[in-house]
């Protein structure tokens, strides 16, 4: 007999599958990316074939949005895509915007000025060479930020679970940069509605492989935030390299309230499930009443992106885990690459949380 299953609410806007990076150029090499249109496809169908209902994202205003990140990024974002193709880079060869220099500090001493071509601002806003932007970059961007304001909306409706399919992720957008095929940083807008929908203290576990630097930078000071973050050691030798580490447990009034639980590649279940229990225990200490989850499934075994080993039993454990906390709920996608296992993955986590 099927086991009944909670209905989820399920977030999508139309415009997160025009987002089209086209590829990653990483160490040089322009290769295929991973973070393509049909994650949102393959997941959007193994959400609706397993009952939970599909809701519209609504259009939110960008008062929640600019509280998070800088009207630089946002306006470089929005309009980026149509400066590039104005200033006809693509007639010449490059059809993404793409950085090739960064202002590393000696190249931004007090006197330095903002450059005058675009392909040189760039680097200013962009931290990688691995996150292109193209043709509906910006409205799946924004939409996706609509997504994760709308999943807020449902459970400030009553809710105990919403999901957010939030296509570009977020989690490596910090306030003022974008990177990791992350542009503007979803989950961070998702915690800081909830701050204004009533909830004093709010908690981000982040489930992800990768370490979720921006949402850890964006509330790095803050005390009513917790970002908790189980992630594939960066000091092994994995992407964000430069931080994730458990040592960094916030600063000034936000002392405490960052969590790093790194872990050595190819950690498995069980390790992988202990660092969950960890997160979990430092949002029960930090006495959040919602609770958003970073819900990226690369931690997944078979995954191209990272060498983490964890099962989809491990992924469905870890959303026990969760639920156990029993705090209003919004879930938002960040990474996730093994198509033929995405679907899945989500599935088991967003059962077992609900
Ligand atoms: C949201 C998210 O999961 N972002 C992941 C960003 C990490 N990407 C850095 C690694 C890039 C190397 N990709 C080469 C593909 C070889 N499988
Ligand atoms: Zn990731």
């Amino acid at each position: 007999m099927l086991h009944a299953v909670t209905p989820c609410p399920v977030v999508v806007h139309p415009d997160c599958v025009r987002h089209d990076p086209a590829a990653e150029i990483w160490l040089g090499v322009r290769m295929p990316g991973t973070e393509v249109a049909a994650r949102v496809t393959v997941l959007e169908a193994a959400l609706t074939g397993a009952g939970h209902p599909v809701l519209p994202a609504r259009a939110h205003d960008d008062a929640v949005l600019r509280e998070v990140h800088g009207d630089a990024l946002v306006g470089f974002l929005r309009t980026a895509w149509e400066g590039w193709v104005a200033a006809g880079y693509p007639d010449l060869g490059p059809d993404r915007v793409v950085p090739y220099l960064f202002p590393h500090p000696e190249m931004s001493p007090p006197y330095a000025r903002t450059p005058t071509a675009l392909h040189a601002r760039t680097g200013g806003f962009c931290y990688d060479t691995m996150t292109l932007l193209g043709p509906g970059s910006w409205e799946a961007i924004r939409g996706a930020v609509d997504a994760a304001l709308t999943a807020v909306d449902v459970v400030q409706a009553g809710a105990p679970l919403a999901y957010a399919l939030t296509r570009p992720p977020g989690h490596h957008a910090t306030r003022e940069a974008y990177g990791g095929s992350c542009y503007l940083n979803n989950a961070a807008v998702a915690a800081q509605a909830l701050r204004h929908a009533g909830h004093e203290r709010v908690a981000i576990v982040d489930l992800d492989a990768h370490h979720g630097n921006g949402t850890q930078a964006i509330f790095y000071e803050r005390p009513d935030v917790l970002y908790a973050s189980l992630h594939v050691d960066p000091g092994a030798g994995w992407f964000p390299h430069f931080v994730g580490f458990a040592d960094e447990t916030g600063t000034g009034a936000g002392t405490g309230a960052n969590r790093n639980v790194p872990l050595a590649p190819g950690t498995a279940d069980p390790g992988w499930l202990a660092g969950v229990r960890a997160c979990a225990a430092a949002v029960s200490a930090h006495g959040a009443s919602a609770l958003v989850v970073s819900l990226g499934v690369d931690a997944a075994a078979d995954d191209p992106e990272s060498p983490l080993q964890v099962t989809r039993d491990g992924y469905a454990a870890a959303g026990r885990l969760l639920a156990e906390l029993a705090l209003p709920t919004v879930a938002v996608q960040e990474g996730g690459y093994h198509l033929p296992t995405l679907g899945d993955l989500v599935t088991a986590t967003l059962h077992a949380m609900g």
